[in-house]
């Protein structure tokens, strides 16, 4: 109620709160760990065509090489200056993809690492992205500069210097989180060294930011720094535009920091997506076989549908599990009924090959992105049917995906309607008269008649083709004059799911 009030109050201006993608988009891409010569082509040749709105980059500031386990992906959280100098690009690169984004009507999303710099443990000397020199014992930074006096030694209380206990909201703010050495954002100096960067960040062009790590800094002191901030760069965006921030907090409940105590600053990033529909496990995914019916899970999303708060909603598993090819579809589907529903600002990943490891039965979830020997960075080829070489998935380019981000944009601002179930795994539902989405997900074939809500007509499916030159190249779906269609999909289907919508109408 809080929330909607001050929404309220705030008229036409959705200030932070807005995404501030180009009217008729509704979704980004993360682009994790991507190039920023790569990203740059990518909005030029792939989603300023396909009606993606933006791309979240991985942090473009200089951080830690890591070198055992060898570049892992995560050694892009442990900040050594705000240098923007990384493995995907140096600043003249930064700007380039900025500019040529922007231009193609595409905007930039920087996950932003402020609450600490690099691991305790991370030794002295010069193994940085740009060759800073820092001495993590001795809380060093002089690139930024920051010194002792910028760190929480003395304000956290734990023995170890380390959060022990998440139900102890001081030492979740005011400790190290896995060794990182955790800022003092309570002081003016930190407060404006992050702001200057992120300042440098708009002034280059890009539209908004991920915050990392939100709940471990104190709600007020990241209103501090980001009242600091600028409005954005009016080459693109109209004259006092605020940035969009939207904050990492993973609540799941049980603890006493909650997402909400974040509102007043932004979005907050929905981790709940993945737990609600994998059965309260983050990394299940998107099952049938858990203790949930596909039914049920739906219904506690459209419950809060219901609830209206200003959340991104984002797949809330995470990357790596994507990677594995370990259920991929299952984690596919929940992409696609989050895509299909009203609920939430949407992101979708995109990533890179994992090793499995047969030693261990599991995945090396560390590993960083395709690179040569040297560690740098693999270019993302494109093969001639499309998809991605030298090791990147990109499922943003997976037609299913590609062509309900598109179904996102062509029924934005419809109400959820006509909603249909089973009782068990087979549902449907449709957006006012803009597009219908149908899930069977039950070990059995479907064979039903809906309303779908649309005007009558021949659709494609675009989960199974596309529309080119007036015909579909996959199944078709015709909805008569009373709305209603039949829809039959097999439970051996390679995709047992149907989507039609406006634009793929013949
Ligand atoms: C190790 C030991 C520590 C020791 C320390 C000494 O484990 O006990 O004190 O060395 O230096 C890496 C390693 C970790 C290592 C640490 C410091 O995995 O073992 O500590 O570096 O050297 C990513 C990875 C982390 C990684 C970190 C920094 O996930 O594994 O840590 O980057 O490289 C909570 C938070 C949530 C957070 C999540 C991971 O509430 O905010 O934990 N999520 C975000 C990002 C995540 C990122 C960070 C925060 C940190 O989504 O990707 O962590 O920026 O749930
Ligand atoms: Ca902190």
């Amino acid at each position: 109620m809080q929330v909607l009030l001050l929404l309220a109050g705030l008229g036409f201006c959705w200030g932070q709160y807005n995404p501030n993608v180009q009217a008729g988009t509704t979704s980004i891409v993360h682009l994790f760990e991507w190039r920023w010569a790569d990203i740059a082509l990518e909005c030029e040749r792939y989603l300023a065509p396909y009606g993606f709105g933006g791309v979240q980059v991985s942090p473009p500031n200089e951080n830690i090489i890591v070198t055992d386990p060898f570049r892992p992906w995560w050694e892009r959280y442990q900040p050594i200056s705000y240098k923007l100098c990384t493995r995907s690009g140096d600043e003249n690169e930064f700007r380039d993809m900025v500019t040529r984004c922007n231009n193609v009507g595409v905007h930039i999303y920087v996950d932003a690492v402020v609450n600490h710099m690099c691991g305790s443990g991370g030794g002295s000397g010069t193994h940085s992205t740009c060759g800073s020199y820092f001495n993590a014992g001795e809380r060093d930074f002089p690139a930024v500069p920051y010194s002792g006096w910028d760190f929480n030694d003395g304000k956290c209380q734990t023995a170890s210097g380390e959060i022990e206990n998440y139900g102890d909201m001081y030492q979740v703010r005011d400790c190290r989180l896995t060794g990182l050495l955790d800022l003092a954002l309570e002081k003016d100096y930190v407060r404006s060294t992050v702001a200057e960067y992120m300042n440098r960040l708009i002034d280059i062009g890009v539209a908004g930011f991920r915050i990392d790590a939100a709940k471990h800094m104190w709600p007020g002191d990241i209103k501090a720094f980001l009242d600091q901030l600028k409005d954005l760069n009016t080459e693109w965006f109209s004259a006092g535009t605020r940035p969009f921030i939207y904050q990492e907090v993973i609540d799941l409940g049980g603890e006493p920091i909650t997402g909400s105590d974040y509102f007043e600053n932004g979005r907050v990033t929905e981790f709940k997506y993945g737990g609600q529909t994998g059965d309260g496990d983050p990394q299940v995914g998107w099952r049938k076989d858990g203790l949930l019916s596909v039914r049920m899970k739906m219904l506690r999303l459209m419950h809060w549908g219901a609830l209206g708060s200003p959340v991104d909603r984002s797949p809330g598993f995470s990357f790596h599990s994507d990677l594995l090819g370990l259920q991929v579809k299952d984690r596919s589907y929940g992409s696609w009924f989050m895509l299909a529903h009203p609920y939430g600002f949407t992101r979708v990943m995109s990533s890179f090959l994992l090793t499995f490891s047969f030693e261990l039965q599991d995945v090396n979830d560390w590993v960083g992105p395709p690179s040569e020997s040297d560690g740098s960075t693999k270019a993302v080829t494109i093969n001639e049917d499309t998809t991605c070489g030298n090791d990147w998935v990109c499922e943003h380019r997976w037609r299913q995906i590609r062509n309900m981000v598109v179904f996102r944009n062509v029924v934005d601002g419809e109400p959820f309607s006509n909603w249909w179930d089973n009782d068990s795994n087979q549902v449907a539902f449709g957006r006012g008269s803009k597009g219908f989405i149908v899930f069977n997900n039950d070990d059995w074939d479907m064979n039903v008649d809906l309303q779908t809500g649309l005007p009558a007509g021949t659709y494609c499916d675009v989960i199974s083709g596309d529309k080119e030159d007036n015909r579909c190249t996959g199944s078709q779906v015709y909805v008569s004059e009373d709305g209603l269609a039949n829809f039959q999909i097999s439970s051996q289907a390679e995709d047992p799911f149907m989507a039609i919508h406006v634009n793929a109408k013949l």
